[in-house]
């Protein structure tokens, strides 16, 4: 589940020390553009040339949404097999829609991964609802998924009205709970349009597999959209600026991980030199930690998820209420 899917025959990396410099640099070295912004749906589809379909072939497109934090991208990784998607305890972890693919005989679904649903208080959590509700819309199937250990409440339910009725309701993190409380829960998410329930739990895989069955059995008659070996279409440089941000995300609290947007401004591997911006002095510290302890770990552990020999390079930077600007939020892809 951690080898991250999209990387061909990397190079014999050169250095095995991490650098992880504890001073942020002022330089503006803006990031090259093979990251952040990933398609829409209907942009893929109005992107992609006409392909034939196999007789009998079928393919289609489900999202999977929800408020922050049901464990939607636990989910996708775990229907993949590979973890495509970054996941956290904290909320409003994914800021993009991913796709992710996943080949059965005679069939292919393209899953969307999508930004968590909630009240926004900044001009990204705006576009991350956007974004999400966007992929309600696009699809063949919506798959809403709620928190079995949460009270299913006005949040879960501002959601389900934007979903088609024919959504598949997914009741996620069952391991958690005991069988009275699932059924508890399935029967207050019965309030929602759906037109199946599953409960599952991503973490260990129990109900899953049912739900993938019931999901390549809704796709109607289509091409192969990808590749038979292509997992995901995310890019190299944006995998790698995600799983430094998952990394931070795990050492951070509070404020601080909405704070925290990542890229990469130089890709010349395996040396590759990842930006992460905060919005405020105050926070390039922490990120830093002392000399520089907090980077340091967080490059090590992103490292253990790329390809061997890679040279990762962090730097911190200041920029100013990026979660508020809109050219600031254009130019990181949200
Ligand atoms: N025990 C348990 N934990 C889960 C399960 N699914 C997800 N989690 C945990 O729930 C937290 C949130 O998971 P994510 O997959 O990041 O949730 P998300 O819905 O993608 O969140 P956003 O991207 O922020 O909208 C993480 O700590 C996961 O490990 C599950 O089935 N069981
Ligand atoms: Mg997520």
């Amino acid at each position: 589940m951690t080898q991250p899917p999209m990387f061909d025959d990397p190079l014999e990396g050169v250095d095995d020390e991490i650098d992880a410099p504890v001073g942020g640099d002022d330089d503006d070295v803006d990031a090259f553009d093979a990251q952040g912004r990933t398609m829409s749906v209907e942009e893929f589809l109005a992107d992609s040339v006409d392909q034939a379909t196999p007789e009998g072939f079928r393919s289609g497109f489900v999202s999977l949404v929800g408020r922050p934090n049901v464990g939607k991208s636990t989910l996708l990784n775990r229907i993949l097999g590979r973890k495509v998607s970054i996941v956290s305890d904290k909320p409003q972890t994914t800021r993009n829609q991913i796709r992710g693919v996943l080949n059965r005989p005679g069939v292919q679904v393209v899953f969307v991964d999508t930004p968590g649903i909630h009240k926004p208080r900044t001009l990204m959590g705006q576009r991350l609802n956007d974004s999400a509700i966007g992929a309600a819309g696009s699809v063949d199937v919506v798959c809403l998924l709620v928190d079995a250990t949460a009270p299913v409440g006005r949040g879960d339910a501002w959601v389900a009205e934007r979903v088609p009725d024919d959504a598949v309701v997914i009741v996620n993190k069952c391991d958690l709970v005991s069988k009275d409380k699932v059924l508890s829960q399935l029967v207050r998410a019965s309030e929602f349009n759906g037109s199946e329930y599953f409960p599952v739990s991503a973490r260990t895989g129990e109900g899953v597999e049912a739900l993938i069955e019931h999901l390549c059995s809704r796709m109607p008659p289509g091409p192969r959209w990808y590749p038979a070996d292509m997992v995901t279409d995310v890019e190299e440089a944006f995998w790698v600026a995600e799983l430094v941000r998952e990394k931070l995300l795990a050492v951070t609290r509070d404020e601080l991980p909405h704070s925290i947007a990542c890229r990469v401004t130089e890709w010349a591997w395996p040396r590759v030199r990842v930006e992460i911006l905060v919005e405020r002095e105050s926070q390039k510290g922490i990120v830093i930690g002392k000399k520089g302890a907090v980077l340091k770990q967080v490059g090590v552990a992103a490292r253990q998820e790329m390809p061997e020999g890679a040279f990762l390079e962090l730097h911190v930077k200041v920029d100013k209420d990026w979660q508020r600007r809109p050219k600031a939020l254009d130019r990181l892809g949200y």
